[in-house]
């Protein structure tokens, strides 16, 4: 159970990362070592079984803020599947490692958790699919919108505008959320996977900084420069 789990996460995350093409350090560095406690598991089982199992919830335990706050976005098919993904792997290790260290059958307790985490995983994959088919619409761009088309989790540098009443239309290609979030605009615009978005405000001549604010995207920033 502790193996299967970490094979499942790790496939997700290797998944995950195709789709971004965008290697994500913790979680690549988490394949490694799944891929890694499988070879050694020939030779030394039981090290191997560990070094799976301790990155298992490891890497759970670092992405908590991520994966709570993914499972608010159900329409985020990818996201949300890999948090629930995670939570039930993490709870499959820590019910499973004991028993499989000491090379003894799993209780009757760790089969039932690990059906229900199965079954959890598969609903949640089927669920977000049908709440993102069913609530999610994109709209198209109107005259004079300015378009800011956001892939590859990152933002155009600068975006320029003519002051006065502004009209943004917010592409997210990506397979997952992003925010257009300017706090000098009071702007705060969630882009679930794949949707498309407009928002509106006025501003004066002057440059605003906006940024994503999801979890992890730190680093997506860009400039509105208004003439
Ligand atoms: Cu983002």
């Amino acid at each position: 159970m502790v193996l299967r789990s970490g094979m499942a996460l790790a496939a997700g995350f290797i998944v995950l990362m195709v789709l971004a093409r965008f290697p994500i350090p913790p979680l690549a560095i988490y394949v490694v070592l799944v891929v890694g406690g499988l070879a050694l598991r020939r030779r030394k089982p039981t090290a191997g079984l560990l070094v799976v199992g301790v990155s298992t919830l490891l890497v759970v335990a670092l992405s908590l803020a991520t994966m709570v706050d993914n499972l608010r976005r159900p329409a985020d098919p990818i996201d949300f599947t890999l948090a629930v993904l995670g939570w039930a792997a993490a709870l499959c290790t820590a019910v499973g490692i004991v028993p499989a260290v000491r090379r003894v059958r799993g209780s009757a307790i760790s089969r039932t958790v690990s059906t229900a985490a199965v079954a959890a995983v598969a609903l949640a994959l089927v669920g977000s699919s049908l709440v993102r088919l069913t609530t999610i619409d994109s709209v198209a761009a109107q005259p004079g919108d300015v378009e800011v088309a956001i892939a590859q989790t990152a933002f155009p540098e600068n975006v320029l505008v003519s002051a006065g009443d502004v009209a943004l239309l917010l592409d997210n290609s990506d397979p997952y959320s992003h925010t257009f979030t300017s706090d000098e605009l009071g702007v705060d615009q969630t882009l679930v996977a794949g949707q498309s978005a407009r928002v509106t405000f006025s501003a004066d001549p002057g440059e605003y900084s906006f940024y994503c604010a999801i979890p992890g995207h730190e680093f997506m920033k860009g400039l509105l420069v208004v003439q």
